[in-house]
């Protein structure tokens, strides 16, 4: 054990105020991921597993050419706005230095307002977590009916100056309702360690909700881990993966150490039907829009409002949960 860990033990033991800072880095890390697709007919292996870890990881569950569609939409609309190299295949994802050297990522969505609102009109986008691959694991998981939230956020992780990689944190508190909520967490296109992805500690869902201070990147607070010793998995994801985790997990994006090569991913919630929902859970990610301006470009489709067809335990905000801004280990 090193000594930042000892450090962290006997502070805590005092008493003092812990602050998110070394001994988060002194967790073991491991790579790879076991994956629960054999599950899938075996429901309660698969639910004593997602138990026992809080995440449960697929391969390639998802069609490949699906979500190379939507990676390929997604990075016109960069390209549309000037951010990606012009003399290189815009799918190849390699972003303009020049171009991308002041950007200023809004909310934690990694590009400018009115490019995240070009990406929040893309119907596939939106229809993409109503995969029946998605709904039938959810359905496995639950035991019951799903409610796939239709707040569906995209992470447009351009490498420029400003970039901050997503902080250790949970999901429960930007989310609430009930904690039941399992985030799939979706690379568009090949995401191997070094491009970025999203690291879980094994286990952490069992810690309940933890305090959080402020931190860079998205969500904007990190989750303060004190005597906690749980081990990072880190994953080299394929086109076609699907990672899914509680929202008491705690995660953490990796930092891009690819040079130019932009990280596309997304994250989409599921909860068992009959359980609380708090309402921006309903909303479009971040208020950018009204749904009616949303769907605006599309064709008719069952998609729109389609949870209004649920009858829904809505459950209210608590923003005290996100007062918490030190702790105090024990
Ligand atoms: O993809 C990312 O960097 C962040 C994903 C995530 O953890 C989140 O949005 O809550």
């Amino acid at each position: 054990m090193s000594g930042d860990w000892n450090w962290l033990q006997n502070n805590c033991a005092k008493g003092d105020t812990i602050v998110a800072t070394t001994p988060i880095t002194e967790l073991p890390v491991l790579v790879g991921f076991e994956d629960a697709t054999p599950l899938l007919s075996a429901p309660e292996a698969l639910r004593a597993q997602a138990d026992r870890d809080g995440y449960l990881f697929f391969k390639k569950l998802l069609p490949a050419d699906v979500v190379l569609d939507l990676r390929r939409q997604l990075l016109d609309v960069l390209d549309r706005f000037g951010w990606l190299q012009p003399e290189a295949e815009p799918r190849m994802g390699l972003a303009n230095p020049a171009a991308v050297a002041d950007l200023a990522g809004w909310g934690g969505a990694g590009v400018t307002q009115a490019a995240y609102l070009a990406i929040q009109k893309l119907e596939l986008f939106h229809c993409l977590p109503h995969h029946p691959k998605l709904i039938r694991m959810y359905e496995t998981l639950f035991g019951k009916a799903v409610l796939p939230h239709p707040r569906n956020i995209a992470r447009l992780m351009i490498p420029s100056p400003g970039a901050v990689p997503t902080p250790i944190h949970q999901d429960f508190i930007h989310i609430q309702g009930t904690r039941n909520v399992w985030t799939a967490w979706i690379p568009f296109g090949d995401v191997p360690r070094e491009l970025g992805g999203l690291a879980v500690l094994r286990g952490s869902h069992k810690q309940g909700v933890l305090a959080v201070a402020p931190a860079a990147g998205a969500g904007g607070l990190e989750a303060i881990l004190c005597n906690i010793n749980l081990p990072w998995i880190e994953h080299d994801y394929e086109v076609g993966d699907v990672l899914t985790f509680h929202s008491c997990t705690v995660h953490k994006a990796l930092p891009n150490r690819l040079g130019n090569r932009v990280r596309l991913s997304c994250d989409y919630r599921y909860q068992p039907g009959d359980e609380d929902v708090e309402e921006k859970s309903l909303k479009p990610h971040m208020q950018i829009a009204d749904w009616s301006e949303l769907y605006a470009g599309w064709p008719d489709s069952d998609l729109k409002y389609y949870w209004t067809k649920h009858n829904l335990a809505l459950s209210p905000w608590n923003e005290t949960i996100r007062w918490q801004k030190e702790r105090i280990c024990d």
